[in-house]
């Protein structure tokens, strides 16, 4: 109900809307309509109420609001159901656990904060409160196991674009997880799966943007490799429009795999903005590190490298340093 009159609101921004116009198109009464305006005030909404004339919403915060996200992206699908946290451990865990019991297809999850925020391979991914995007979205491919890395590239093409038309930074994707700005961190991607041998129940695919947060306030070996979007563009920025150029984003190219069984639209933006292609690189691989030129992206998302011997090879996953 409360997204309801939100919606009513939001479609007629600058003319008031009356009480009684509400409650009849929403089919409350106007006591009910009146909670829910007072409802969202609290939440950070302006809206003016004049008496005789109704509400007019003025100004909206940048919460991210489930409701005004929904109402957005107005999805059929990715962002269908969003729910979103004060604090949380980590929205991946979250998400794992929603989706081992039954959650939808596209089911998203948002934390204003993350006290165990996690990188890959154990590692930490620090998460202040109300100044980042730290989002998980439950998805049930039906897909085998060894194609779960595909999503990491879907998803990197998307933030990518996602942010450049939301904000305007020029951001690179570094293969396979990192998006970049002037060769410093601005987002990781962690994509975790539930399996059986050859069936895959789940993937949650999560994403972590430093959209306004303070990097000055970083534990000293992160502030040197880690930036944010408001230092690329010099102000604040909302991080509910980039949430939801991702989500818009996301369900087009996750869409096109799913239809075309192959990830070309994707694999193209990942080459198009790589930071990695065509230079010398240094590949970290559980014990292994090797030193190869960054040639090509396969048409599954893989790193084609020359290694120092010449030998062409690729590589599915690792840490990469240009
Ligand atoms: C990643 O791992 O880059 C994946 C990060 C995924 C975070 C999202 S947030 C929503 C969802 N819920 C979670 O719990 N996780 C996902 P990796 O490539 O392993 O990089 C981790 C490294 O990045 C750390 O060891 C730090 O050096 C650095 N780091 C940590 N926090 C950072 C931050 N906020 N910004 C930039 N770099 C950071």
């Amino acid at each position: 109900m409360k997204r309801k009159v939100l919606e009513a609101l939001k479609k007629n921004k600058d003319i008031f809307i009356s009480g009684e116009e509400l409650s009849r198109k929403i089919g409350v009464t106007r006591t009910a309509v009146w909670k829910h305006i007072k409802q969202l005030k609290e939440e950070g909404y302006e809206i003016e109420s004049i008496s005789r004339k109704g509400y007019r919403l003025l100004k909206e915060p940048d919460t991210l609001d489930p409701n005004a996200l929904i109402i957005e992206i107005g999805s059929n699908f990715i962002g269908k159901h969003i729910y979103h946290f004060d604090s949380v451990d980590s929205t991946n865990t979250i998400a794992k656990k929603m989706a081992a019991e039954g959650a939808f297809d596209g089911t998203v999850i948002i934390a204003e904060e993350q006290i165990g925020g996690r990188g890959r391979l154990g590692r930490s991914w620090i998460s202040p409160k109300g100044t980042g995007i730290w989002m998980s979205i439950v998805l049930r491919p039906n897909i085998e196991p060894t194609e779960a890395a595909k999503i990491t590239q879907i998803t990197a093409a998307a933030v990518a674009n996602a942010i450049r038309k939301a904000t305007g930074c020029e951001v690179g994707i570094k293969w396979p997880n990192d998006i970049i700005i002037h060769n410093k961190k601005v987002c990781g991607i962690l994509t975790e799966m539930g399996a059986e041998l050859n069936s895959v129940n789940y993937i949650i695919v999560g994403i972590g943007i430093n959209v306004n947060v303070d990097i000055k306030e970083f534990p000293e070996e992160v502030k040197k490799i880690a930036t944010s979007i408001r230092a690329c563009v010099g102000k604040e920025i909302s991080r509910k429009d980039i949430v939801k150029e991702i989500l818009l984003e996301f369900q087009k190219l996750y869409l096109d795999f799913i239809e075309n069984k192959n990830i070309k639209k994707s694999i193209d933006i990942c080459k198009k903005y790589s930071v990695t292609l065509g230079k010398q690189v240094k590949i970290k691989n559980r014990d292994k590190e090797i030193i190869a030129e960054a040639i090509d992206l396969t048409e599954d998302g893989q790193l084609l490298i020359k290694n120092e011997s010449g030998e062409m090879q690729t590589v599915i996953s690792g840490e990469v340093s240009v």
